[in-house]
């Protein structure tokens, strides 16, 4: 057992392993100051909340408190290891300034309630305007942060109940792009591959996606391999210098925004060396003709004048995928959020394709998540989907699913995709959608262009309910703001990136009077009346249990199984990952083994889209091209960025994340080990740009779009020349009013892709200027992408405050027993 200052260590200590080996326990805990193990009253087993890699965990309760976590040797996923987000985040639930009673505006005044006034007030708004204006003028906005059960509930009531199709989650912004690509190439959601690829691949590529910072433990198994026997070669695609590019044998930083003009590139190298698995082709996918017509002209040197890579290192990268014998590929952001989102992310799973890696150990496609529970709001219908990965556009699915409601088809609103969140706001801002119930998301410091979006939700006519556990900068804005119970305040199952189910269980009482989240959607439904066809209340449920029962019913069949799990099955072990059904009780590692794909036109999810407008096929045409259910190869043009640099914004914008915060910070900037680490927001640029200003570290710089400013501390770091980066995680809540522009969202576009709708936050033109010469570096880490280069910075340190225990030896589940 050793202790680590995990602030400065963020991956702890290495455990390394060789190629089909199991990777090593390392058991992780933190405990509140001055506690030890003996003084734990109780363990509740639960998982990470704070990412989408679904960490499992243990929290430590003392006193009917939250004191500490630790992680569950037995999980699949981290086998004892914890980030830091998770070592510290836990520290939120107890912050003093938790909502702990409904809040109601009155004379312009946020002032506390009694839930029944609330609950009056947000229901019958909703029948007012029912009767007035019909289901359309009702809009609803939620998360990926939530249980399943809830969004399950959620979808019932906004679907299957009130009958809207304005219902969305912020996994538009985050995982969109994720389904929208396996839609396209699978013509159904579900992830192909495993965590445990990890431990077979001998290359792993990763697209826009700097899993050092964002899934620290998936990176820790990673890392574990690179120090073993035969490590794997690692690809990296990102404009920085992240700890994955720094880790990686090849590292391309091209121009935000050129992705699919460097996949393309990438698809023309393997094909024209004819690294290529003909038989899985032929057997197994439809399109490889156009694909192959379509990269014919993209050589390296073509690709290299739009990213501003050299040909040589393309040549060297189409090498490493051509030549792996198990190629493990995950994407994220640098791609959901950049130019021509689906279109590159769909490159990325014909790579796979043609070369035939899928389905077996170490060949997988991950097509990332963000949030930990993005993959529920998606399976759920909570997003813009229907539920259990049903087809909008099949009316015998629609049927199907109105009879597990048991309402009538034409309740279910299908006359065309759910809406999108950025087309609500629209109608928002045109007055079509007047009341809006937001839950478990910030909108207003999360979504592009905050100036539109302050204007649009503080509007007159607009009912705003904001259900969260801060009263965070979107709360402030509300008419009804509701008080939430949290993550170990409730009880519910989430699923991670890799169809991995978990079971969350209550550990103590929420704050105040604060609810469960599912607790207040049934209360909403029953205060609204809502019943099924047979004049029944239409949720027939009144827990957590009872909704997972209810939701294994409506997957059963469905690519999402879940018949074959139940609570007692998720207490005490692993996480199991879906499909679990009589066929799979165990659960199943992999999906496609076979070349089998859930793509017939009668089973799938999605007839899929035309990459370049969104224009949805109609099962007509997607039956002519894919008729016996094979995976589509879908090929894409490249187009210039929408927004491109001028002289008077020359730079490229990148927005993102760092690995102390989470989000908006509501929970991580009140945790003293993680805020510390990042206090304050600050912009990234390269050397070569500082120089070429006579600009130095720590310097305060203007950093404007036509759309707005910021004002943030320069860290000259690895990014590519001719790129800005500024972190989204800082808005207001912590500021004095009145404080310049800090939130990185005042200056991102109005713009989304046109196939999955997630907006781009990784790609605007922006302009930089110097206001004032600094004295202090900038408030950024040292141990990440933000690493400074040149000039004296004081290493990123937590010192005893962030020491962390890592239990090395555990072996048979972990040395503390689990009640
Ligand atoms: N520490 C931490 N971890 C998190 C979260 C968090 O807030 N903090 N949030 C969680 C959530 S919800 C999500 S969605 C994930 C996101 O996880 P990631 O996608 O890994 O994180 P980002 O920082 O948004 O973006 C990843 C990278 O994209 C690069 N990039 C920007 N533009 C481009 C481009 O045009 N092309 C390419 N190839 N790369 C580009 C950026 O330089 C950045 O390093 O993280 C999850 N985990
Ligand atoms: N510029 C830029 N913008 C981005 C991104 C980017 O990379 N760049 N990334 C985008 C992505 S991928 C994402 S996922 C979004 C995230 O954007 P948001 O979802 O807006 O960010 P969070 O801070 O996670 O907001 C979650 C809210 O839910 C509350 N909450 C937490 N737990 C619970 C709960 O159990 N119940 C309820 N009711 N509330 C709870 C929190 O207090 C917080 O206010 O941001 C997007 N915006
Ligand atoms: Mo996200």
């Amino acid at each position: 057992m050793g202790r680590i200052d995990r602030i400065a260590e963020p991956w702890g200590t290495r455990t390394p392993y060789g190629p089909g080996e199991d990777w090593p326990q390392r058991v992780d805990l933190r405990l509140d100051d001055g506690l030890g193990p003996a003084d734990v009253d109780e363990w509740v087993q639960s998982a990470t909340i704070l990412h989408s890699n679904g960490d499992g965990l243990d929290i430590a309760v003392k006193d009917g408190r939250i004191v500490g976590v630790r992680g569950r040797a037995v999980d699949r996923v981290n086998h004892g290891r914890l980030g830091p987000k998770d070592l510290f985040g836990y520290q939120a639930n107890n912050a003093p300034d938790r909502l702990r009673t409904p809040l109601i505006r009155r004379d312009g005044q946020l002032v506390g309630t009694d839930w029944d006034t609330a609950m009056t007030a947000v229901a019958g708004r909703t029948q007012e305007l029912l009767a007035e204006r019909g289901p359309s003028s009702i809009g609803f906005y939620t998360t990926g942060q939530l249980f399943m059960e809830e969004y399950y509930t959620l979808a019932l009531i906004g679907h299957g109940g009130i009958g809207t199709n304005h219902l969305d989650g912020n996994t538009r912004l985050c995982t969109a792009t994720a389904a929208a690509a396996l839609k396209e190439s699978f013509a159904c959601d579900g992830q192909p591959g495993s965590y445990t690829d990890v431990d077979h691949a001998d290359v792993i590529a990763l697209y826009g996606h700097n899993m050092a910072e964002t899934q620290t433990v998936l990176w820790t198994r990673i890392l574990d391999r690179l120090a073993g026997p035969n490590p794997p070669r690692v690809l990296c695609v990102d404009p920085r210098r992240t700890p994955v590019a720094a880790a990686a044998t090849i590292h391309l930083a091209p121009r935000p925004g050129t992705n699919v003009a460097l996949m393309n590139a990438l698809l023309h190298e393997i094909i024209a060396n004819d690294w290529i698995d003909r038989e899985y082709v032929d057997r197994h996918t439809v399109g490889y003709d156009e694909l192959e017509k379509q990269v014919a002209d993209c050589d390296p040197e073509w690709a290299a004048a739009i990213c501003d890579v050299a040909p040589g290192d393309i040549r060297d990268a189409a090498r490493l995928l051509g030549t792996a014998e198990r190629l493990l590929s995950t994407v994220l952001q640098g791609f959901y959020q950049s130019h021509q989102a689906t279109a590159a992310a769909v490159q990325v799973n014909n790579v796979n394709l043609i070369r035939g890696m899928l389905g077996r150990p170490g060949c997988g496609i991950l097509q990332m998540n963000g949030q930990p529970t993005a993959e529920n709001t998606r399976e759920c219908g909570a997003d813009g989907d229907l539920p259990g990965f049903r087809n909008w556009a099949n009316d015998e699915q629609v049927a199907d699913l109105a009879t597990v409601w048991n309402v009538e088809p034409q309740q279910i609103p299908h006359y065309s995709e759910p809406t999108h969140l950025m087309q609500m706001l629209r109608y928002v801002e045109d007055g079509s959608i007047r009341f809006l119930y937001v839950s478990g998301t910030n909108p207003a410091v999360s979504l592009p262009e905050l100036r539109r979006i302050r204007d649009i939700l503080t509007q007159e006519r607009l009912f705003l309910v904001v259900q969260d556990i801060f009263l965070s900068e979107t709360a402030q804005l509300a008419d009804v703001v509701l008080p939430a119970a949290t993550w170990g305040e409730k009880t519910g199952t989430f699923t991670n990136a890799d169809r991995t189910v978990h079971l969350s269980e209550q550990a103590v009482e929420p704050p105040g009077t604060a609810r469960a989240d599912l607790d207040i959607f049934i209360d909403y439904a029953r205060r609204l009346e809502l019943k099924d066809k047979d004049g029944q209340p239409l949720v027939k449920w009144s827990d957590a249990e009872g909704a997972f029962e209810a939701w294994k019913v409506c997957s059963a069949g469905r690519p999402c199984d879940y018949s074959g799990l139940s609570y007692a099955k998720l207490r005490g072990g692993s996480g199991i990952q879906w499909p679990c059904n009589d066929e799979h009780p165990d659960g199943t590692e992999r999906i496609y083994v076979d070349g089998e794909f859930w793509s017939s036109p009668s089973y799938c999810e999605s007839f899929g889209k035309d990459l370049l407008t969104g224009a949805p096929l109609d099962p007509v045409e997607y039956k002519a091209m894919n008729p016996s259910g094979k995976a589509v190869l879908k090929a894409a043009e490249y187009l210039p960025a929408h927004e491109p640099t001028t002289p008077e914004y020359p730079y490229l914008l990148t927005t993102g994340r760092t690995l102390y915060h989470f989000h908006t910070r509501t929970k991580t900037g009140r945790v003293r080990q993680l805020q510390d680490a990042a206090p304050d927001v600050w912009v990234e640029l390269s050397a070569y740009d500082a120089d070429l200003h006579g600009w130095s570290e720590g310097d305060l710089l203007r950093i404007s779009t036509s759309r707005g400013r910021v004002e943030a501390k320069l860290r000259i770091s690895g990014i590519r020349q001719g790129t800005l980066f500024l972190p989204f995680h800082y808005g207001y809540w912590d500021v004095a009013q009145g404080q310049p522009g800090r939130a990185a969202n005042e200056l991102t576009v109005t713009d989304w892709d046109p196939c999955s709708k997630q907006p781009l936050f990784k790609c605007a033109a922006a302009r930089a200027e110097r206001i004032a010469v600094g004295d202090t570096p900038a408030p950024a880490p040292t141990t990440t992408a933000s690493k400074p280069v040149g000039g004296r910075v004081p290493p990123t340190r937590g010192g005893d405050a962030a020491a962390v225990v890592e239990d090395l030896a555990a072996e048979e589940g972990s040395r503390w027993r689990t009640r």
